[in-house]
């Protein structure tokens, strides 16, 4: 109840040891095994002022070659649902669904919101630098148009730093192992401050929402997020 109540007013929740240390070790060596055996992505977007500089497993990976971190995504749906008191699912897109995100030395993730309702993060390890700065429930989503040019410029707009420290209430996490950090991913915006030290931020990224949601852009933003290739779009979180 305690829980419930602190996501309902705050728009986040934070757990620390939802996994042990032994277990963050055995989910550590899984991806390690993964990383000898195949080889991931790197992403590098230049945007301002953060970019998006990262290496990912995309959920399709991690269904066919992690079950046991696949076993999670749906164990944390349950807390979910538990905590934001609705039947939430994962992604219909399984590349979108559960990720893990490895970010190097000098790695950074930029601002943005997620495109899904409840975003789950939890933190395997950790680094020096890393942290994750969020303002939740800090959106203002436009109804209807949330993937238009004028929601664009005000999701710009509330981006600038001078905005978000007037408007937003500021809060700043280091990673650490076996913390969870659920949050409104639409609604919560949110970056990662560069890793400065040589060891791997590594964290799983589980996304959820309800059975009806639909999202106007997937693919130009599934390549922009989870390949190296190019894309045209300035921003492909927006229409053009
Ligand atoms: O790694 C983090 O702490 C945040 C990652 C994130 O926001 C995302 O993958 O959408
Ligand atoms: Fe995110």
């Amino acid at each position: 109840m305690e829980s419930q109540e602190q996501f309902k007013t705050k728009g986040y929740f934070l757990r620390e040891n939802f996994l042990s240390q032994q277990e963050c070790e055995h989910f550590l060596e899984l991806i390690k095994e993964y990383r000898q055996q195949f080889s991931i992505p790197k992403i590098y977007r230049q945007v301002k002022p953060i970019p998006l500089s990262y290496s990912v497993i995309s959920g399709k990976a991690v269904q066919s070659h992690l079950p046991e971190i696949q076993k999670l995504y749906e164990t944390i749906n349950q807390q979910i649902n538990n905590l934001t008191n609705q039947q939430l699912f994962p992604l219909k897109n399984i590349e979108v669904g559960c990720n893990v995100n490895i970010t190097g030395k000098g790695g950074t993730y930029r601002w943005h919101y997620d495109r899904n309702a409840v975003t789950a993060l939890l933190y395997l390890n950790e680094v020096d630098g890393g942290e994750i700065e969020f303002y939740p429930n800090y959106r203002i989503v436009l109804p209807n148009a949330k993937f238009s040019r004028f929601q664009s410029f005000l999701d710009r707009l509330l981006q600038l730093s001078l905005v978000r420290h007037a408007c937003g209430q500021r809060i700043v996490v280091k990673p650490q192992p076996g913390l969870l950090l659920i949050m409104h991913g639409n609604k919560c915006l949110h970056s990662v401050g560069p890793v400065t030290q040589g060891c791997d931020r590594i964290n799983i990224v589980m996304a959820y929402d309800l059975p009806n949601s639909n999202f106007a852009i997937e693919d130009q933003l599934n390549t922009y997020l989870y390949s190296s290739e190019n894309v045209s779009a300035l921003d492909p979180n927006y229409l053009p």
